[in-house]
């Protein structure tokens, strides 16, 4: 039984995602960003304080103090994208590497999508859910961001013209890694018009029953 430690409203939805995909017996442990409960006034130390980041049993268990993390038959493993990984070859099947080259290209894509898209891409996010977007910071941290997207998004638009997929020419693991990083990004309808394949392959990925399921939890879940 896997156990995973975060709440939806954390890169916790990917590993999620994965999970319903590949139908595997999971729980969730709930752990709340502290960075939340400090924005809603509440002491992430305070001994009432819900389970959060900055608990020391869950620094126990994640010195880096961030969510999410998964528990396996004695593994802990955090980062969200290797958890995918490594969740797919513990499942096998169609979702996971077929062979090495399959995981190295599937390690490359995920690896790309961390260094040069997540971080612009939640600015972009971040702008939207603080409602600053129509605002003069907002709006220049979005132009910031959008210019940062351009050169690894032409290379996805590029990628996604001869290719249907990410990997392998079927929806794999690869795909929920890159189409959760790039949600980030599509609140800005200006950036994704841009790129009509890679807008085209992510609301694909969104269509799919796992998805849909995972994002009517996290959006049921408080903000
Ligand atoms: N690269 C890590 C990032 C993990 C991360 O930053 N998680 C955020 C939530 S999505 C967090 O736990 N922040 C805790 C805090 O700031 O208190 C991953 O992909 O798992």
């Amino acid at each position: 039984m896997v156990t995973l430690y975060g709440v939806y409203r954390s890169r916790a939805s990917r590993n999620i995602w994965a999970l319903m995909e590949l139908e595997l017996a999971w729980s969730l442990k709930p752990v709340i960003q502290a960075y939340r409960l400090e924005a809603q006034g509440i002491d992430p130390l305070h001994p009432e304080a819900p389970f959060n980041t900055r608990t020391a049993e869950f620094l126990r268990l994640s010195p880096a103090g961030a969510i999410p993390v998964m528990e396996d038959a004695g593994l802990v493993l955090s980062e969200s994208l290797a958890i995918n990984l490594y969740l797919a070859r513990k499942a096998g099947g169609p979702f996971a590497p077929k062979d090495a080259r399959e995981e190295a290209l599937m390690v490359q894509w995920a690896l790309y999508g961390a260094t040069a898209i997540e971080t612009p891409a939640l600015e972009i996010s971040f702008a939207y859910a603080r409602g600053e977007a129509a605002s003069e910071t907002g709006e220049a941290r979005i132009t910031t961001a959008v210019a940062q997207l351009q050169r690894p998004l032409k290379a996805l638009e590029a990628h996604l013209s001869s290719h249907s997929h990410m990997v392998g020419g079927r929806f794999t693991v690869a795909d929920i890694n890159m189409a959760e990083i790039l949600r980030y990004a599509q609140p800005h309808d200006a950036l994704m018009g841009q790129f009509p394949r890679v807008k085209g392959w992510l609301e694909l990925c969104q269509s799919r029953a796992a998805f849909r399921e995972m994002w009517e939890t996290r959006n049921a879940e408080p903000a």
